[in-house]
Parts: structure tokens; C-alpha cells; sequence
């Protein structure tokens, strides 16, 4: 069975950003609770950014979990990348990820690495930059292996990057690492820009995919766009996916419409009762 959840954002840089909640990580908890969402994922400024003690009063208080961390804000807030050509700011990057996997790992939630795997370029030609998202890859996924959560992996759009851009490049990198531990995150907006069939890259990613970030093919809330749910639904359930799907979506036309319309395409597509 699936698990719907909802993005906050607690990053000022990233605002305009796809998320649905903004700044206020208690408004955002109650709100995700009283619309019946199972969790929210958090894209939080650095590992220290958000007060555990409070964090955990405010899952139980409106029975959540945290579906998932970004790690975004080490790209947006502080220039890293896991690729950079310069090693100390590799290094530093690495450190951000790793401590952003606590931060995650202490609430069961996997970190996710969207932007973070930045882009080849200028002194790094692919296969070299790939060899360095390889070898950050293993070594965060050993890190998330510790502290007892997957580590996913997000391919993205020919504009945010240029290294893996669809579910089976992805499928291909995450083969040749060492580890086992991470996972694919399947972005329906970014899907719809590099798939040709966004069902059949589903059925292909199969036990791969890990995280789904659930959003229409303009981003807004699932239903505010032109995606065809139903086959996505039904892919999702060929291949026995159990994980979130989250909603990654812009706060338009204001966060609390996008979070209703996402809770109620969940359910119509996802809930006990959905079209088999
Ligand atoms: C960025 O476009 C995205 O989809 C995020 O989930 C990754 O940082
Ligand atoms: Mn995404």
C-alpha cells in the first residue's frame, strides 16, 4: 500500500520553488494532518535547521511521519555539488549530504539527492563526472545503510542537469555502485519532460524506485495539469510499490488549494477504493 505525503519548504532561497508548504514547519504539520496525509517530507536549510525534540512532538501530535529529507538547501543555500570539480568542495558537499542523512535517519526518513548530483561541464567531461556521482553515491548510501534508511537517488530534467535524466539511466548508475542501498525517486514532472511513456519507464524502474514525487506535468498539484493518472497508478501498482508519493508541487493557486487537490487525486487513485 501507498502513503501520500506533502513537501514544506523551510528555505527562503528556494522560494518559488515546487512545495507546497512554506517557512512554518508546525502550520504545515497541522494542516498535512487535519487534510489526512500520512506524512510530509521536509526540505530544510541544513541538518540543524529544525528542532528534533519539537519535530517529533509535532508528528505525533498530527499522527505523521516524515516521508523524506532534501537535501537541496546544500546546492541552493550553500553552491555544492557532489560533482564539483574542486575536491574540498566535494568534501563539503559529501559532509552536508552525510549529516542531512541523520538528521533523516533519526526520523526513519531516507535523504534525497536531487540537485545536489549537479551537472558535468568545464573541466569534467561525463564519464569523470559520473565516476565522482558513483563514488558519493556509495559512500552516502554506506552512511544511509547505518543509520538504517535507503539513500534515493533522483534523476532530473535536461535543465536542472545533464548527467541522468530518465528512470532507466537511473536504473544503469545506481547497477554499477557498490553499495545496494539506494533507490530511485521517480518526479512525474520531470518524467513528463524526459520519458517517452511515463507508465512504461514505471514498469522498468520496477523494484528500483523508491520515492515518487506525485505532481501534474506543470507542476502544480496532481489534477492541475494534463497527466493521465490512471496508467500511472496502474504501473505503480504492477510493480508493487509500497513507498510515498509526495507531493512536490507549487503552491499554486495558494498551498492550501495544491494540498487538497493532491489529498484528493491520492485518494481517487490511490485510496482503498481507487479504479483497479
Ligand atoms: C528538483 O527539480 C527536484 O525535483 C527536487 O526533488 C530535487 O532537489
Ligand atoms: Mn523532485
Amino acid at each position: 500500500m501507498t502513503r501520500s505525503a506533502v513537501t514544506v519548504s523551510l528555505v527562503p532561497e528556494a522560494r518559488g520553488g515546487p512545495f507546497v508548504f512554506w517557512d512554518d514547519l508546525a502550520a504545515a504539520c497541522q494542516r498535512a494532518g487535519e487534510l489526512g496525509f500520512d506524512a510530509v517530507e521536509i526540505f530544510a536549510p541544513g541538518p540543524d535547521a529544525v528542532d528534533r525534540d519539537e519535530l517529533r512532538r509535532l508528528l505525533d501530535r498530527h499522527g505523521l511521519r516524515v516521508a523524506a529529507v532534501g537535501t537541496g538547501a546544500g546546492m541552493v543555500k550553500h553552491g555544492l555539488s557532489l560533482t564539483s570539480p574542486d575536491a574540498a568542495q566535494r568534501e563539503q558537499a559529501l559532509q552536508f549530504v552525510r549529516r542531512m542523512i541523520e538528521f533523516g535517519g533519526a526520523f526513519q526518513a531516507p535523504a534525497i539527492i536531487g540537485s545536489m548530483q549537479g551537472r558535468w561541464g568545464g573541466p569534467l567531461d561525463r564519464p569523470a563526472a559520473l565516476d565522482l556521482l558513483r563514488s558519493a553515491l556509495d559512500d552516502l548510501g554506506a552512511h544511509a545503510e547505518r543509520h538504517g534508511v535507503p539513500l534515493i537517488y533522483e534523476p532530473l530534467n535536461r535543465y536542472e542537469t545533464n548527467l541522468v535524466t530518465t528512470v532507466e539511466a537511473g536504473v544503469g548508475l545506481l547497477e554499477s555502485l557498490a553499495t545496494g542501498n539506494v533507490r530511485l525517486l521517480a518526479d512525474l514532472f520531470h518524467m513528463n519532460i524526459e520519458e517517452a511513456d511515463l507508465a512504461a519507464a514505471i514498469r522498468g524502474g520496477g523494484a528500483w524506485i523508491g520515492h515518487v514525487h506525485f505532481v501534474d506535468s506543470n507542476r502544480r498539484a496532481a489534477g492541475m495539469g494534463h497527466l493521465d493518472f490512471a496508467p500511472l497508478a496502474a504501473a505503480l501498482r504492477e510493480i508493487n510499490y509500497g513507498g510515498y508519493l509526495s507531493a512536490e508541487a507549487l503552491p499554486l493557486p495558494d498551498p492550501e488549494s495544491a494540498a487538497r487537490q493532491t489529498i484528493q487525486s491520492y485518494r481517487h487513485f490511490f485510496g482503498r477504493t481507487a479504479p483497479s
